[in-house]
């Protein structure tokens, strides 16, 4: 069965009249008859809805920051934000130098009630005197928690003092979770700071290899970033930067020199990415990793842009050797996935990024969605202009940066970047909705309540999102695959990640497990509830 708009109607009538007018803009049923089809995105969500979203510090430290290896990353409030930010996220790491992996570590000032009271600035500052005692790091990062932007602790000027005092570039991100409508805004914290305080430190001038690249948007989530890794050195790529999974303070000072960005995650990173391009002239390209013919595509447009024949017959041996060892090793998955249906709510890149995935495994999305992402990443860079600001997203300011009087450089002439364009998709994003097929269903930050009445209409083979959703769909008899840490698997980029995910999706499938669950509407009617009068006129004694 499908979702038409009288079934979703009457899935939004459970909502009272405000709630169901403000949710029905963040949804769709694609209709390519009908051009660009608009969406809400990227605000608050309703008190008392049930969201899968996190927050600005989550956003920050933990998405953008956290991965970088050699920086020792503080988190200045109570034990919990720093505790359950922990690594759970599988940003995987390994550093030549030992000892210069901090990522094992979760540091935190653990502010306690006496310093809510009379201020935690003294206690972070011992303490950044204690992790230099300790750790030697490259570098510092410091980020707020609710409770330090309601005390009004100046972690900026605790940063610079400790940055004078120790010689060590220490920053500090007002990312209190708070901060914005989602982890979203966290993300252009970061971005800022990094682009401010970090990015073209280094001394280095000219890029070290023929062509130099940085990996944008790229987490090393399972190990992700490796296996592309992997491949593009084949080709003979020189990855100068990589942002930020298995990154480092001592590679990103330094990633101005390169000569092109590649952007995997448009949402958390596309800040950096266009700012760099004002002002090192470096252009940046959109590519998807995920899945075999994304990947493909990728690599071909890379070559593209570099335009230089030995790389381009390079980067084809290269594809024609990794598609003769995992074409085989895929056949027999996809006789288990063919004909299939999958639902794909992922933060801010994954939920369009799997279905190419999907597809190539015989599996069709026929849900997706972002929990927080932007209406560009639906619908494309062009509705920039028209997004309007508003008190929200005008909280996180954007950083407007200038071309750099002596690192500025055009990459290649204007003319041929102009060709390029048409061609590839240079410093663009087409957006998740041109690629879903007419009938699917787009849901901007997909709820409890929704998840499982979509659920139940469209009920789908498998489920793709992250752990606070993960048992819903499982107690209701449908496989759940996490597509934000992989649930303790990966990676799942590139070729060989093409052949890990196929391995597992397939196994949800095959196992007898769900032979043993009954999904609920299955063998039970649904359960309403109704609020009685209060008959003892209880209330009004109060
Ligand atoms: Fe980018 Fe990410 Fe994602 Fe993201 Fe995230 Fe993530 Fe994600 Mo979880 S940076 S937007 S904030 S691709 S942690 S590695 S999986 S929600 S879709």
């Amino acid at each position: 069965m499908a979702v038409n708009e009288k079934t979703l109607d009457a899935i939004l009538n459970e909502y009272p009249a405000k709630v169901k007018r403000s949710r029905k803009k963040h949804i769709l049923i694609k209709d390519s008859s009908l051009g660009r089809q608009e969406i809400e995105a990227n605000t608050r969500t309703i008190p008392g809805i049930m969201t899968n979203r996190g927050c600005a510090f989550a956003g920050c430290k933990g998405v953008v920051l956290g991965p970088l290896k050699d920086m020792v990353h503080i988190v200045h409030g109570p034990i919990g934000c720093a505790y359950y930010s922990w690594l759970t996220r599988r940003n995987k790491a390994k550093s030549e130098d030992p000892g210069k992996n901090f990522l094992s570590y979760c540091v935190s000032s653990d502010m306690q009630e006496s310093d809510i009271v009379f201020g935690g600035e003294k206690k972070l500052a011992r303490m950044i005197d204690e992790v230099v005692e300790i750790f030697k790091p490259n570098a510092i990062t410091i980020s707020a928690t609710c409770p330090v932007g309601l005390i009004g602790d100046d972690i900026q000027s605790v940063a610079r003092e400790a940055q004078k005092r120790h010689g060590l570039n220490i920053t500090a991100y007002n990312c209190e979770g708070y901060k914005g409508v989602s982890q979203s805004a966290g993300h252009h914290i970061a971005n800022n700071n990094l682009m401010e305080r970090i990015i073209g430190q280094g001394e280095m001038e000219d890029p070290p290899g023929k062509y130099t690249i940085n990996m944008l948007g790229e987490y090393n989530i399972g190990g992700d970033g490796w296996e592309v890794e992997r491949v593009l050195k084949q080709i003979g790529y020189h990855i100068q930067a990589v942002m930020t999974g298995n990154g480092s303070f001592e590679d990103l000072k330094n990633a101005h020199v390169a000569q092109l960005n590649l952007v995997q995650c448009h949402r958390s990173i596309n800040y950096i990415a266009t700012m760099l391009e004002t002002k090192y002239g470096t252009p940046w390209l959109k590519v998807n990793f995920i899945g075999v013919q994304s990947t493909i595509e990728s690599l071909r447009n890379m070559a593209q842009y570099f335009g230089d024949e030995e790389l381009i017959k390079r980067t084809e041996d290269v594809i024609a050797k990794e598609l003769a060892e995992i074409d085989p090793m895929l056949e027999p998955y996809k006789k288990i996935c063919a004909g299939k249906t999958a639902f794909c709510f992922v933060g801010g890149s994954r939920g369009h990024h799997y279905q190419g995935l999907y597809r190539e495994l015989g599996i069709e999305t026929v849900l997706a969605g972002y929990e927080f992402a932007h209406r560009d990443d639906y619908e494309g860079r062009e509705v920039l202009p028209k997004i309007k600001a508003d008190a929200d997203s005008k909280n996180i300011p954007d950083l407007h940066v200038n071309p750099d009087e002596k690192r500025y450089r055009l990459k290649i002439p204007v003319e041929r970047m102009e060709d390029l364009k048409g061609r590839i998709p240079l410093s663009n994003y087409k957006g998740m909705n041109t690629e879903m097929r007419d009938g699917s269903v787009i849901v901007d930050d997909l709820n409890h309540y929704e998840t499982e009445e979509l659920i139940r209409i469209l009920k789908p083979d498998i489920f793709s999102s992250g752990i606070k959703d993960k048992y819903i769909p499982q107690k209701m008899g449908i496989p759940s695959k996490q597509l934000h840490n992989y649930d303790y698997s990966g990676p799942y980029a590139g070729f060989r990640g093409a052949v890990n995910f196929a391995r597992d999706i397939s196994m949800s499938f095959a196992t007898p497990t769900w032979n043993f669950i009954v999904p609920p509407w299955k063998d039970r009617p649904l359960l309403a509830g109704t609020i009685d009068q209060c008959v003892n006129d209880l209330c009004a004694e109060e």
